[in-house]
């Protein structure tokens, strides 16, 4: 008997961390079961797949029950690429935008969670097998706007990095440490009016700098406490920033508009100023070159989100034209799991980070941590407070403690 079989497959609506309603499948094999949901972007990449069909979750279940389910009913969950072109072919379109993207990733990620349980596994291990070993470092999102909050900083995200932090559960409070300090430190900047962007980040009213030096003062305060090594990095978003007609990079806070020579001049000044560990999307989605241009000279990640939308084409084009040395990994992007590993594989074998990460609408579901222990990627850009942000980050702690029993049982074996 094949205990990876697919019996059963159920799609519901459930919300989201922003209110809106979102698509859950479950996927029942004859030893297992999966569930995952899809979350949403805000500011989402010209290029990534739809998401759902006209943002409809109702036509999203119909087309569910009706097209893929007899589909799948009977096929091995355990054969992740003919599961997945399953959901290409029934969508039809290229880029889903006939079924949605997150119909098929919820789809895609449950049936790998269910083919893992099936085997009685954690889908960690079932994915990564004995490569999985470790966990990734925790980019927090502390500061934030952009398209995450009203009348907030331009640049979408500051982040802390605890590059010095010797496990998941120290990383993981100096983050939060960091992120509670945050708040006293600005609420003396935006005078008692301060509130939350859609990742849980604090949602000031400043400018990008003043965010950078606030962080920045906040972390090496916790640095001196706790010894823990802390870097900053950022999401600037910046085809969020754009102006297309102008042609100008607008920065509504300074009440400044850069070109891309300045706007790569600016960024550079930035990663020295801060010491920079991180920057994502620095330059706007079509702009190979000005990123290029950047990288070449940084001493930091440089990280392709909009950019490369989770594409193997659009990595390759980026890898020729040296764009970046870090890419960002979203499976939604994309809509399959099948996609997503070749994007990170494609990555790794190029020399180019990956690093995964949540969406800014996102539920409770836990997947992204173990795709990011599965594929080892160093890093993982998961926020530090919010439900559906911890809900990934203890995730991580789980699995860091199944690691090191295991890790524990080989040396016992030595
Ligand atoms: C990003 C993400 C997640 P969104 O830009 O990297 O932080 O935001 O999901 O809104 O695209
Ligand atoms: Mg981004």
């Amino acid at each position: 008997m094949n205990p990876t079989i697919i019996e059963d497959i159920k799609a519901r609506k459930v919300l989201d961390s922003r209110g809106n309603w979102t698509i859950e499948v479950d996927v029942i094999t004859r030893l297992g079961f999966g569930r995952c949901a899809a979350p949403s972007g805000a500011s989402t990449g010209k290029y990534e797949v739809v998401s759902l069909p006209e943002n409809n979750v109702d036509k999203a279940l119909v087309e569910v029950e009706e097209s893929i389910t007899p589909e799948m009913v009977g096929m091995d969950a355990e054969e992740q690429e003919v599961i997945d072109s399953i959901l290409k072919e029934v969508d039809g379109t290229g880029n889903f935008a006939s079924i949605g993207g997150n119909t098929a990733v919820a789809l895609s990620l449950a049936n790998a969670k269910a083919a893992a349980s099936s085997y009685g596994l954690s889908l960690y291990r079932y994915l990564g097998g004995n490569f999985a070993t470790e966990i990734p470092y925790p980019l927090g999102n502390v500061i934030g706007g952009g398209a995450h909050a009203v009348n907030a900083t331009d640049i979408q995200e500051f982040l802390t990095i605890p590059v010095g932090a010797k496990d998941a559960k120290e990383a993981l409070s100096v983050n939060s440490e960091i992120h509670k300090r945050a708040k006293a430190a600005l609420l003396k900047k935006s005078k008692y009016n301060l509130g939350k962007g859609d990742e849980g980040a604090w949602a000031p009213n400043i400018k990008d700098e003043e965010a950078l030096k606030v962080l920045s003062a906040v972390s090496k305060e916790v640095t001196g406490e706790t010894g823990v090594e802390v870097r900053l990095g950022m999401d600037v978003a910046a085809s969020e920033l754009w102006d297309p007609k102008a042609k100008r990079y607008v920065y509504r806070q300074e009440g400044k508009k850069r070109t891309t020579d300045e706007q790569v001049e600016y960024i550079s000044g930035l990663i020295e100023d801060y010491d920079l560990f991180y920057v994502e999307d620095p330059i706007q989605e079509e702009d190979y070159e000005a990123f290029a241009a950047l990288t070449k000279g940084a001493k930091c990640l440089i990280c392709g989100d909009d950019l490369y939308v989770t594409n193997v084409r659009r990595l390759q084009e980026g890898i020729r034209k040296k764009a970046t040395n870090a890419i960002l990994i979203k499976p939604n992007q994309c809509g399959t799991l099948t996609d997503t590993y070749r994007a990170v594989s494609l990555a790794k074998r190029s020399g180019i980070t990956p690093v995964l990460s949540h969406r800014s609408g996102e539920t409770v579901d836990e997947t992204i941590a173990h795709l990011a222990v599965a594929f080892g990627c160093p890093l993982i850009k998961t926020g530090v407070v919010g439900g559906e942000r911890i809900a990934k980050l203890n995730e991580l702690i789980r699995i860091s403690e199944e690691l090191s029993t295991q890790r524990g049982r080989m040396a016992a074996l030595q």
